[in-house]
């Protein structure tokens, strides 16, 4: 392992590589470069202090002959690299200072970075929480995903509705990749299997090329870095010469058009649209190209296949990429010879599965119709894999079930391990979804509760509070999360708790001054910022907050001289874009926003803000200026949460139910730290057994009932009287997820929430409680469980 300092370098240095990169690698002078030229030259200049780390780690690992980890994932949602890299390399006060010397901003250069944004939401960001922890624990491990060119759609607000564009990140160079174009894999969809010999053999209708960008991702104090390799799809030849020749334009591009749609765009989250053969294609795509490129490693070194499970592990992230079991199978026996049950085996051994949904419709199936047609030889294999499943268990549940493929269970049976990601929802998971499975596999389903990595969710996004943490117990805690307790006797001390409370000031001045410039929006700093930020669903019930607000403005109106507790409610999120009803309830939020925001007589005492484009760098700004931390999710259906944990950690306690990790916070932080409210998993299930639950819930509720009257008078729609027909009709008649029946318990809490809040040393003292209770849960803790309870890996650190 390297010492932290061999990547140091001094301001003059870096001054001087920067310079050197603008002139070398950009070919501009200084006189004439623009931000992007500068902000390039810096993110070349700090590539190049990853290199030696990077090969370094890479020797390591090949030479101690380590088991390595392969995180497969559809998603990565990285965000910014530039700051996270020079935090890592402990190189904040270098840049600044090469920056100023160069007559640059700091702030302004990091801002120009596009966000790399892979991925829809918690998944995909607990993937590059998962890299960072992989590469600061030094244990040796790729992540494994697709070269989007298009990352999350972009979202704009039109009179209060969500419209999307396509996002383009690679529109500008990316600093941070380096291409290897000799890393390609044919990959074949389609076509027949033919037995030749008794052999099948794979006769496919389509190639397209799966070609390696890596990029480094450097651990804490750049002691170690990881690969996280993303595969763009090409064609197998460029251009149709013959068709070109002919005179037929269109068909002589053909090939190129194909290929490049595989990799073309990430889907949103849009559990509505099922069976999309080119999600499919992408999947197979992008697994089938992982493990030939592992098993081309593994085999380079000299090993037995015999020996894969003890050098390899392959964590599946949710089922996306569960065709990796057939295809491991496949290459195992079509291609080394292996017989079909040892093949089996050695997969299992390698294959670990996390499930981070018990939502039904989120569970993902293909047409079995369709999944034959595009991948005919997995289509065998599966039937295999369950022919065997069902003879060794005795178990009836299948694969192949209904004209469908259940990824889910192929993912289960393929696994040697399974897990949730809380420890609620793991319970959850046993007990549902996969309650025969793990009859039938008992011991297989473990938790391991997620977690967030603290370099980016405190020491890169929190200044204020990072410089408070370490004059108080020293450094070392950013990989020691768990040292964040010694706050604990702190947490008396007037001294400290004024600090804590400066640093919240600053970093919601920050906030207001953003938002001041994005959105024209006034705050007022001393309001209690109450963030509510995640994608836009109705399990999240974002809904409720925005009902509640209104009974809240209600309120106000009604005795605008009672003791009221100053609240901005700022929400953040997007709507998958054929999700109606979660678009219908942006647009309730930003007409509510346009009504009681103008209100001459609340306008002081409560505003509504709802800034467009929710993504990983405007949580950077929001979290840290949080006060008030909304998780209120219907009790047994948000898996985990990892925002609830950023938000926390930074000093913001939570107004929530007991669901996914909630209930763990709450152990952590103190249920004296933590605003509790709603019915829990069982009260869900048993209320919705009975018969007119909703109407029953809201007719006993007058100032709900107000509420949903207003809306239905059109009183934040122009008199338009049929605008939320949606929400209301599903309130009043199915409300699946209890919006009615928690209600009034929410806006009790709420007002308990203002009670504490006006107590400004009680309300610190919580607030600094939480950060000081969070240590547990950082994505370092999460990786440790994993390596050792499903991959048997460890650190090469030594
Ligand atoms: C499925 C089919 C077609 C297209 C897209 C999808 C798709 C894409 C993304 C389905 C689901 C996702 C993402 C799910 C997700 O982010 N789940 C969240 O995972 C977090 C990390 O474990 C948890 O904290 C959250 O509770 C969980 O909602």
């Amino acid at each position: 392992m390297l010492k932290p300092n061999d990547t140091h370098i001094t301001a003059t240095q870096l001054a001087g590589e920067i310079s050197r990169h603008l002139n070398l690698s950009l070919g501009k002078d200084a006189a004439h470069a623009s931000l992007y030229d500068w902000r390039m030259s810096l993110s070349l200049a700090l590539r190049d202090r990853v290199v030696a780390p990077w090969f370094a780690s890479t020797r390591a690992t090949y030479e101690g002959q380590h088991k390595r980890v392969y995180y497969l994932s559809m998603e990565f949602l990285i965000g910014r690299l530039i700051e996270d890299v020079t935090i890592n390399l402990d190189l904040e006060g270098v840049v600044r200072e090469a920056l100023a010397d160069l007559g640059q901003d700091y702030a302004s250069v990091m801002a120009d970075e596009p966000d790399a944004a892979l991925g829809n939401g918690g998944l995909g960001r607990l993937a590059a929480c998962f890299m960072d922890s992989l590469s600061t624990l030094a244990i040796p491990a790729y992540g494994y995903g697709i070269r989007y060119e298009h990352g999350l759609f972009e979202q704009h607000f039109e009179n209060g509705q969500q419209v999307e564009t396509a996002e383009g990140w690679l529109a500008q160079r990316h600093a941070w990749e380096f291409e290897r174009p000799e890393v390609a894999y044919k990959i074949h969809f389609g076509g027949h299997v033919a037995d030749e010999d008794g052999r099948a053999v794979w006769h496919p209708a389509e190639t397209v090329l799966a070609s390696a960008y890596d990029t480094p991702v450097v651990g804490w104090q750049g002691r170690w870095a990881n690969t996280l390799r993303l595969w763009a799809a090409k064609p197998i030849k460029l251009f149709d010469l013959e068709s070109f020749n002919r005179g037929d334009y269109v068909a002589a591009n053909a090939p190129e058009r194909l290929a490049r749609t595989i990799s073309r765009v990430l889907y949103p989250d849009d559990t509505t649209e099922e069976g999309k053969e080119l999600r499919l294609k992408q999947e197979y795509f992008f697994t089938a190209a992982s493990i030939k490129d592992l098993i081309r490693r593994f085999l380079s070194e000299g090993h037995r296949l015999d020996d894969l499970a003890s050098l390899v592990a392959i964590q599946l992230n949710d089922t996306h990429p569960a065709i990796a079991g057939p295809e491991l199978v496949r290459l195992l026996v079509d291609h080394h010879g292996v017989e079909m049950g040892a093949a089996i085996d050695t997969a299992r051994a390698c294959l670990g599965y996390t499930n981070h949904t018990l939502l039904p419709e989120a569970l993902e199936r293909w047409p079995e119709g369709l999944f034959q047609r595009i991948l005919p030889r997995h289509h065998q294999i599966i039937i295999e894999i369950q022919n065997r499943h069902l003879a060794e268990t005795g178990s009836d549940i299948r694969i192949l079930d209904h004209g469908n493929v259940n990824m889910g269970e192929l993912a289960f049976i393929m696994a040697h391990k399974v897990n949730g990601v809380s420890a609620l929802h793991s319970d959850l998971v046993k007990q549902t979804v996969f309650a025969d499975l793990d009859a039938a596999y008992p011991g297989r389903i473990i938790n391991q509760t997620n977690g967030i990595t603290p370099r980016r969710w405190l020491q890169s996004c929190n200044p204020a509070l990072r410089a408070l943490i370490t004059d108080t117990i020293g450094s070392g805690w950013q990989d020691d999360l768990e040292r964040l307790q010694e706050l604990k006797p702190h947490l008396d001390d007037t001294g400290f708790l004024d600090r804590f409370d400066a640093a919240k000031a600053a970093n919601k001045a920050r906030l207001a001054a953003w938002l001041k410039d994005r959105h024209g929006t006034v705050l007022d700093p001393a309001a209690m910022f109450d963030i509510q930020i995640k994608r836009i669903h109705e399990y999240k019930r974002q809904h409720m907050n925005i009902l509640e607000t209104i009974a809240l403005w209600n309120e106000i109106r009604d005795n605008p001289n009672g003791d009221w507790t100053p609240r901005v409610k700022i929400f953040g999120g997007k709507a998958a874009p054929g999700y109606a009803l979660a678009k219908s309830i942006i647009r309730l939020i930003n007409d509510v926003a346009a009504t009681i925001n103008t209100d001459p007589v609340t306008r002081e005492l409560l505003q509504v803000v709802f800034p467009e484009n929710y993504n990983v760098s405007m949580a950077e700004i929001l979290i840290p200026a949080s006060d008030l931390s909304e998780q209120i999710s219907t009790a047994g259906k948000e898996a985990s949460g990892t925002g609830n944990m950023k938000l926390s950690l930074n000093g913001s306690p939570t107004i929530g139910t007991l669901d996914g990790a909630n209930v763990e916070i709450r152990d952590h932080v103190g249920p004296e730290n933590f605003f509790l409210f709603g019915l829990t998993a069982e009260d869900v299930r048993a209320r919705r057994a009975q018969p007119g639950y909703a109407r029953e819930a809201i007719e006993a509720s007058p100032r709900l009932m107000r509420v949903l009257g207003q809306i239905a008078e059109g009183v934040f729609s122009g008199g338009d009287t049929h605008r939320y027909g949606d929400i209301l009709h599903n309130l009043w008649e199915h409300d699946y997820f209890l919006v009615s029946c928690d209600f009034d318990a929410y806006f009790d809490t709420q007002r308990e929430v203002d009670t504490v809040y006006r107590d400004r040393a009680r309300w610190t003292r919580m607030a600094a409680a939480n950060t000081a209770g969070m240590g547990w849960f950082s994505s370092d803790r999460t990786i440790r469980g994993y390596a050792r309870d499903i991959w048997g890996a460890t650190s090469v650190a030594h």
